[in-house]
């Protein structure tokens, strides 16, 4: 499976697309199975997983009970180079761009190529961009990097131009879990309106409602995580919202 040809065939087919990130330190081990079975009927195109700090060593139990259960391409949202895992579809290879932290920008990429080379999964060079979000978020912490203001559209539409001219191959604005505040629509117009590259927007969505205008705003793919842990009967509006989006087009 190619998960970066799938993203570019629905974009290209003009159709929206949803992940879920799972934080497998949110979890008990055995809560995996059920939680798979529970998502394998829904249209959810990516299952994202990891965190950006992992505690407890759940990224396989995770990664393999989503694999027997499901049929969703499996991705990794590293915190670290430790959560390199082969049981994955492929993995956001990040690079901090919103930051000048040089570690996030190259450094770890260049220690996480033996444990890339030896997983055999497929890498996403994906630029991302963290967004200030109205309260410090566990990303923004730990990359030691100041986000990108949320009033300042245009920093945001020319980090992502530079990412693009540089060759990253997805676009990712986050205003980081379980932000305060998700990331404005004028920025995603923005960012949208100048860049081609696939566009992932996520960070403290909570409605439907907020996730329709999101892709109102031009979002390519969404990621919602932080408030399925807390409120898990919001997931189907959510899937909903970018279903109904999809055959209203
Ligand atoms: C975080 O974009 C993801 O990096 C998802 O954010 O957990 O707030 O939904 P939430």
């Amino acid at each position: 499976m190619n998960v970066y040809a799938a993203i570019l065939e629905k974009k290209q087919q003009g159709k929206k697309q949803i992940a879920i990130l799972i934080d497998p330190d949110k979890h008990q081990e055995h809560d995996f199975k059920v939680m798979a079975k529970r998502f394998q009927k829904l249209p959810i195109d990516y299952l994202f997983v990891g965190g950006s700090l992992l505690s407890y060593d759940l990224l396989d139990a995770c990664l393999t009970a989503f694999k027997m259960e499901t049929k969703f391409p499996l991705v990794i949202f590293p915190g670290s180079v430790m959560q390199v895992n082969r049981k994955a579809d492929a993995i956001l290879l990040l690079s901090l761009v919103s930051g000048r932290n040089a570690d996030l920008l190259i450094g770890r990429h260049v220690e996480a190529v033996p444990y890339l080379k030896q997983a055999k999964i497929e890498t996403l060079s994906t630029a991302y961009l963290l967004i200030e979000s109205g309260k410090i978020t566990t990303a923004q912490y730990i990359s030691s990097t100041l986000p990108i203001p949320a009033d300042k559209a245009e920093i945001a539409s020319l980090t992502a131009q530079a990412a693009e001219m540089l060759g990253h191959k997805l676009i990712y604005l986050d205003a980081g879990s379980g932000a305060l505040n998700s990331v404005p629509e004028e920025m995603i117009k923005l960012v949208r309106n100048n860049i081609q590259l696939p566009l992932i927007v996520g960070g403290g969505i909570r409605t439907a409602e907020q996730a329709k205008s999101k892709l109102i705003a031009g979002a390519d793919l969404l990621v919602i995580g932080n408030i399925l842990e807390q409120q898990p009967q919001l997931l189907q509006q959510m899937v909903d919202a970018v279903f109904n989006f999809n055959q209203s087009e």
